[in-house]
C-alpha cells in the first residue's frame, strides 16, 4: 500500500481532488460539508492501476489548521501538492511546502486544480519553481478539473508513476505508530488509527504507550481485518490495556525498548540567512505530535544553530530524528531540527552551553556508538538501543559498554583506592565492592567486579591486593589453621589458638590479602570458599531453620555461626524470615 498526503492553500481543491480520485468524501463532518472547508484530517483510499492500493490523508489548508496539517503529513512519505489554476501561489502554499521540506518529504507531484476556471500554466510554472527549491525537487505535474473530469486520468497515471519510484520502507524497523484518531467501537473497545511509516504491527503485539503496555487485539487496513500490516500503511488498531480517553492524536505506540521518552534534547537547526535569533518559544512537530518547546541556544554559526529543546511533555525519540520547528505566532516554519542527543547532560556550570556546543559540533545525528561512548563514557546497551544506537564492541560487564580510555582510568583509580586502604587499615585490607562502586562513581556492582584484575581480587566481599608472599612463620601458622579447618570447616580458630600461632591482626590481614584465608568478621577467619561449603551443609537442614539448627549443622559455635549467616545473607545465599528463621535462596 502507498500513503499519500495532500498539501496546499485553503480552497484550492484538495478534498475535491481526493473525492474525484477515490469516490469517497474525505470531509467527514457535517460542518465541513456545510462550510465547504476541511476542519480535520480526512481519509480515503482507492486502487490505482500500476500502483495498487493508495490511501490518502487529506489535510486542511486554512491557516488556522496548520498544526492539523502537520499531524497528517508527519508520518507520510509522499505528497500531492495542490495549487488552484485560478488561485496561484498563496501563503499556505508556501507554509505547507516549508513543512514538507522540513519533514524531508522527497516524493510527490504537483496537481494544478480548477483548470476549467483559468489557464493552469502560470500557477504550474510558479509552483514547480518553488517545489524545485525544496526537498521535493523536480516533480511531475498534471492539471485537472474535478468539475469536467478533464485531466483526472493524467493525475492518476502521474501519481502511479511517482508511487512506483518510492522506495519500500524497512519493515523490520522498530515501530513508532503515530495516532491521529482514537474512538470507541461498541463491543471492541478502543480503536486508534494512524499512518504506519516503518516496521510491522501484528495481532498479539505488545506496544508501549508512554508508561503503559498495550496489546494489539485486532489490526485493520483498508477496512479489512488482517493478521498483520507492513509499512507504509493506513492502519486501525483495536487495543487492549488503554481507555480511549488516554490515547489520541500525538501519542505514539512503540516497539518496547526502542525509543527514549524525553522532554529534553539537543538538536541542530539549519537557519535562514537573515541571521535572526531563534525565538525562545516554538512548537516542535514530530509524527502526529505537536509540543511547545523552550529553546535554549547553545551555539553554532550563521548557517546552523545548536539548540537545547525542553518540552512540556515527553516525546519518544531516537538520535537522528527530524523535528519540525514552527513559530505559530508568525506562521513560520523555521525548519527541521535534527536530534543529536536525546539524553543530554545537564548544563550547570558557567560556560557549559558553549562547551556543549563545541562537543556537538562534530555530532552529525547519524547513530555513532563509539562517539556515544566517548561522550557518555559508560552506558548500558539497553539505553543505547533505546536512543537508536546499536552498541559496538564488547560490553565491559553485563550489558555495560565503556569508553576504553575511561575504563582504563577507572581501573587505575580502583588500584589506587585499594592501595590507600591497605595503608590506613591493615585489618580491612581493601574497600567493600559497594564502597569501591561509590568511590568510582559507577552505577552497578558488576562494574567494580569487572574492573578487578591482577593484582586485585575480591576476597570476603572486599577488593584486596593479591600479595602472595607471606613471611615463612605466618605461612606455617596459616597452614596449621587450614589443617584444623579441613577437619572442622566452620570451627574458626579462637583467640587463644590465634595467639598460640602468633596470628595477630596484621598477619591475618596479610593472609586474607594473599587469599589463604577469608575474613568472616573481625577476628574470625575460615578457609576460602567457606560460603559455598556452608550452603552445602545447610541443604541438609529442614527449611527454614533457626540459628541453633544452623549452628549444629555447621558444627560450630554461635561466635562463628552468627557472622557466617550474616555473610550468607549479605551474599544473597540465605534470606531471613520475619521470625528470624532463614532459608536458602538457591543463589
Ligand atoms: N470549478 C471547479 N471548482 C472546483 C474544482 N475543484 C474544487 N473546486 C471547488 O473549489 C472549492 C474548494 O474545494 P475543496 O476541495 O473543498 O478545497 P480544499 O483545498 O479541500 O479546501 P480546504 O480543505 O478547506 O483547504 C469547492 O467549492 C469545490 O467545489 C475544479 O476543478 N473546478
Ligand atoms: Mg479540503
Amino acid at each position: 500500500m502507498h500513503v499519500v498526503a495532500t498539501a496546499g492553500h485553503v480552497d484550492h481543491g484538495k478534498s475535491t481532488l481526493v473525492r474525484a480520485l477515490t469516490g469517497r468524501d474525505p470531509d467527514r463532518y457535517a460542518e465541513e460539508k456545510r462550510r465547504g472547508l476541511t476542519l480535520d484530517l480526512g481519509f480515503a483510499w482507492t486502487e490505482l492501476d500500476g500502483a495498487g492500493p493508495v490511501a490518502f490523508v487529506d489535510v486542511p489548508g486554512h491557516e488556522r489548521f496548520v498544526p492539523t496539517m502537520l499531524a497528517g503529513v508527519g508520518p507520510v512519505p509522499v505528497a500531492v501538492f495542490v495549487v488552484a489554476a485560478d488561485g496561484g501561489w498563496m501563503p499556505q502554499s508556501a507554509e505547507h511546502l516549508a513543512a514538507l521540506d522540513a519533514l524531508g518529504v522527497r516524493h510527490g507531484l504537483l496537481v494544478v486544480t480548477r483548470a476549467d476556471l483559468a489557464d493552469p500554466a502560470p500557477a504550474r510554472e510558479r509552483a514547480l519553481a518553488e517545489l524545485r527549491a525544496s526537498s521535493l525537487g523536480d516533480v511531475p505535474a498534471a492539471a485537472c478539473s474535478a468539475v469536467t473530469g478533464a485531466g483526472l486520468e493524467e493525475v492518476r497515471a502521474t501519481l502511479a508513476r511517482v508511487l512506483v519510484g518510492v522506495p519500500a520502507p524497512d519493515v523490520r524497523a522498530p515501530v513508532r505508530f503515530w495516532v491521529d484518531r482514537s474512538f470507541t467501537v461498541t463491543g471492541a473497545g478502543t480503536v486508534v488509527t494512524g499512518t504506519l511509516s516503518a516496521g510491522r504491527i501484528a495481532v498479539g503485539d505488545e506496544l508501549r504507550l508512554g508508561e503503559r503496555t498495550v496489546h494489539v487485539r485486532g489490526v485493520q487496513s483498508l477496512e479489512r481485518d488482517v493478521p498483520h500490516v507492513d509499512a507504509v500503511a493506513r492502519v486501525a488498531l483495536n487495543l487492549r490495556g488503554v481507555d480511549r480517553r488516554d490515547v489520541g492524536r500525538g501519542d505514539a505506540l512503540l516497539t518496547p525498548g526502542t525509543h527514549r521518552e524525553t522532554d529534553v534534547l539537543d538538536v541542530r537547526l539549519a537557519v535562514a540567512g537573515d541571521g535572526e535569533p531563534v525565538p525562545a518559544q516554538l512548537v516542535a512537530h514530530l509524527g502526529s505530535a505537536a509540543v511547545p518547546v523552550h529553546v535554549r541556544p547553545l551555539g553554532g554559526d550563521g548557517a546552523e544553530a545548536l539548540l537545547r529543546l525542553r518540552s512540556r511533555t515527553a516525546l519518544p525519540l531516537r538520535v537522528g530524528d527530524r523535528l519540525l520547528l514552527r513559530d505559530p505566532a508568525r506562521h513560520v516554519v523555521l525548519g527541521a531540527a535534527t536530534a543529536l542527543d536525546v539524553d543530554p547532560p545537564p548544563l550547570r556550570r558557567r560556560g557549559a552551553a558553549a562547551a556543549r556546543a563545541a562537543e556537538l559540533a562534530g555530532v552529525s545525528g547519524a547513530p555513532d556508538a563509539a562517539g556515544e561512548l566517548r561522550r557518555r563514557r559508560l552506558v548500558s546497551g539497553r539505553h543505547l538501543r533505546a536512543m537508536g544506537v546499536e552498541p559496538a564492541g564488547t560490553p565491559v560487564a553485563g550489558d555495560w559498554y565503556a569508553d576504553p580510555g575511561f575504563w582504563a582510568g577507572r581501573a587505575e583509580r580502583l588500584r589506587a583506592l585499594v592501595a590507600g586502604f591497605g595503608a590506613t587499615d591493615p585489618l580491612h585490607p581493601g574497600p567493600t565492592l559497594e564502597q569501591a562502586r561509590r568511590a568510582l562513581g559507577l552505577p552497578a556492582l558488576e562494574l567494580v567486579e569487572a574492573l578487578v584484575a591482577a593484582p586485585l581480587r575480591v576476597s570476603g566481599g572486599r577488593v584486596v591486593e593479591r600479595t602472595d608472599d607471606l613471611p615463612a612463620a605466618v605461612e606455617r601458622s596459616v597452614a596449621l589453621v587450614l589443617a584444623d579447618l579441613r577437619r572442622e570447616p566452620f570451627a574458626a580458630p579462637d583467640v587463644e589458638r590465634l595467639r598460640e600461632l602468633r596470628l595477630g591482626r596484621p598477619e591475618l590481614a596479610a593472609a586474607v590479602r594473599a587469599g589463604r584465608l577469608e575474613r568472616v568478621a573481625e577476628g574470625i577467619v575460615l578457609a576460602p570458599g567457606y560460603r559455598a561449603r556452608a550452603v552445602d551443609a545447610l541443604r541438609a537442614v529442614p527449611q527454614p531453620f533457626s540459628m541453633s539448627e544452623a549452628r549444629r549443622a555447621l558444627g560450630t559455635s554461635r561466635r562463628v555461626a552468627v557472622p557466617l549467616l550474616e555473610a550468607l545473607d549479605a551474599a544473597g545465599a540465605t534470606a531471613r524470615d520475619a521470625d528470624d528463621r532463614r532459608r536458602l535462596t538457591g543463589r
